[in-house]
């Protein structure tokens, strides 16, 4: 269980490559990892060697689902980890030295400087509910997703992604985690699969397993199916050099048990969750550990 997420971190700590980055901060980086959880159990890998923001990380994949690519709504959920980027654009774009907090309040109270400073480009939400076809029509990857999980659910199809090849460029940033894939069993358990090409270990990944195992939870409810495990491959896995202090202070603490994740009722289709509708039982983590993000 989240062992092996302490063990990953203490191979890149003591055997990563040390190089520079695109953000500038530098990390020790290996290439090629892979965990596996199980959640047959009802467990999900919500790290307890830290308290992790869970229902931060909930929220987040269910803006994805929207198809939404604004950090409006996000902020209206008190959700500011998407915010560094429009920030950091609209700086550079205007000279204008505003704080965090100034921009994140403008982005909620002027609906039109929303529209103009809050956008992130084509990112997740766009590719995984409208991605726009060569043939002009818009693709909806998880309504095809599911409509297939219950209709096919031997298919090796069943997978979406990110990485929309041509708009790559018009996104704040490329999608890091970029496909994922789905696979039942015959006695009625979903597999899921993910990919992220980008592994900020610190800081991102444990939001990314919570993301993907909550989006599990409600595939399976709307399939019909319970959870299985859950696999995830990472790429370049890396840690960040102002992360180091922190992964070693992570590292020094002993794991306790993977808290439970269930959702409390059924929605009607994978578009009506809730961040009510997630319950969690058993979370009792050490403390929070601060890091900055690298944008
Ligand atoms: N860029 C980088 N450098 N790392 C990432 O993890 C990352 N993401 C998203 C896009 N670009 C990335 C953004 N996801 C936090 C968590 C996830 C993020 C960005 C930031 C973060 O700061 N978490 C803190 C505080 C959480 C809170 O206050 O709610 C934490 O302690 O977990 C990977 O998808």
């Amino acid at each position: 269980p989240e062992t092996q997420y302490l063990d990953l971190m203490e191979r890149v700590l003591t055997h990563g490559d040390e190089r520079v980055d695109r953000t500038g901060v530098g990390t020790r980086s290996i290439f090629g990892s892979m965990l596996r959880f199980d959640l047959s159990d009802g467990t999900v890998p919500i790290l307890t060697t830290k308290k992790v923001y869970w229902k931060t990380a909930v929220k987040e994949m269910l803006w994805f689902l929207t198809g939404g690519t604004n950090i409006q709504p996000l902020l209206q959920e008190n959700v500011r980890i998407w915010s560094d980027w429009p920030l950091d654009s609209y700086r550079r774009k205007t000279g204008e030295d505003i704080s965090q907090e100034a921009f994140e309040q403008r982005i909620l109270e002027d609906d039109s400087f929303a529209a103009k400073w809050g956008e992130l480009g084509p990112v997740y939400g766009k590719q995984w509910r409208r991605w726009m076809g060569a043939d002009g029509q818009e693709h909806d990857q998880i309504s095809t997703l599911v409509k297939t999980l219950r209709e096919n659910p031997s298919s090796r199809r069943m997978l979406f992604h990110g990485w929309n090849v041509p708009e790559l460029g018009q996104m704040a940033l490329p999608p890091c985690h970029m496909v994922y894939q789905y696979h039942v069993t015959s006695d009625g358990r979903l597999n899921s699969l993910m990919y992220q090409r980008s592994v900020d270990l610190l800081l991102g990944a444990p939001f990314n397993f919570v993301g993907a195992t909550a989006l599990q939870l409600m595939l399976a409810q709307q399939a019909g199916l319970t959870p299985g495990e859950f696999v995830w491959f990472g790429g370049d896995t890396h840690l960040y050099l102002n992360h180091i202090d922190q992964a070693r202070a992570q590292l020094a603490r002993t794991p306790r048990p993977l808290p439970k994740m269930a959702l409390a009722q059924r929605a009607t289709s994978i578009d009506d969750y809730k961040i009510e509708d997630f319950a969690i039982e058993g979370y009792d983590p050490h403390p929070a550990i601060k890091a900055d993000v690298a944008v």
